[in-house]
């Protein structure tokens, strides 16, 4: 499967659909709305939308029935690199080779930036998709980036010594933190083309597996950073990469029914935990 030929056909839209929700940057308040805009163009990977249009396909379902997932998920993301890059969490001065958000504007306005994209974000999941499984994905992304998801996830990393818990307090904060923004772009692609419940069950688990996968293959990436909530220190990179490659497995294992539709999604998990394609 050419998983770059995928993408540049079914990601465009995306792009598209950013550009128009997002305000344009010379309407006041203007350093708001570039503020809102400077990580979203240029983007990262763009994994979670590619995730939900990818989920959509493989319930049967074609990818444009997921974009207001799509976008909404990519606008959370970046309000949650926004507020991780700022002094009083990770304190970080470039994001992707460029300066962040609070560097470029002042800390006020990236608070203020990632608390808009975040709103932006259920305003057109609740205003694109169908009404029924528009509000339930609404309600599932709520529920992911509050409390018991990544607000959560975060607050357990940024405590004193998160790795004193051990193996299993690490990957529950990478679930939460990580996987529950992945999980619920899945859930939420599957949600709006249509899909049943189990099917849902089944992308909610490849979800959960790649998400946690994924943020151990972040830290092996990262495995000089020594102020990161990591799984090496405490059981070895070898011993890490096995466990994502068993979560992989895992994922893998709930599309076993899904047939060739899925075959984005397969290729978009196999890429999130190893990185090639
Ligand atoms: C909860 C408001 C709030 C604050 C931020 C969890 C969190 C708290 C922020 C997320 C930051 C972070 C480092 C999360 C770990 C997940 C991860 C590996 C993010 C990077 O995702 P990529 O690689 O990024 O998809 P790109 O740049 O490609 O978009």
């Amino acid at each position: 499967m050419d998983v770059q030929a995928w993408l540049s056909e079914r990601m465009p839209p995306v792009d598209a659909a950013l550009e128009a929700w997002l305000p344009p940057a010379d309407r006041p308040p203007k350093s708001l709305h570039a503020a809102m805009r400077h990580l979203v163009f240029p983007g990262g990977k763009r994994l979670r939308p590619a995730l939900a249009l990818a989920a959509a396909e493989a319930v049967g379902g074609p990818a444009s029935l997921a974009l207001p997932m799509a976008t909404a998920v990519e606008l959370v993301h970046t309000y949650s690199l926004i507020h991780d890059d700022l002094p009083c969490m990770d304190d970080d001065a470039e994001r992707r080779g460029r300066p962040t958000v609070h560097v470029a504007f002042g800390e006020a306005t990236a608070v203020l930036a990632g608390d808009a994209l975040q709103s932006l974000a259920f305003q057109i999941l609740l205003s694109e998709a169908e009404p029924g499984p528009g509000a339930a994905a609404a309600r599932d992304l709520a529920r992911a980036i509050g409390a018991a998801g990544l607000v959560g996830g975060q607050a357990d990393d940024l405590a004193p010594d998160p790795m004193a818990g051990g193996a299993e307090h690490v990957l529950s904060i990478h679930a939460r933190k990580t996987a529950a923004l992945i999980q619920v772009a899945t859930v939420g692609g599957g949600r709006l083309a249509g899909a049943e419940e189990a099917r849902l069950v089944e992308l909610a688990r490849f979800g959960h597996a790649v998400g946690v996968a994924f943020q151990i293959a972040d830290d092996c990436l990262d495995a000089d950073d020594e102020d990161g909530c990591s799984l090496l220190p405490i059981e070895g990179a070898e011993a890490a990469q096995a466990r994502a490659e068993a979560l992989l497995d895992e994922a893998l294992a709930q599309l076993e029914g899904a047939g060739e539709g899925a075959e984005p999604l397969r290729a978009l998990a196999r890429f999130a935990v190893r990185r090639d394609t």
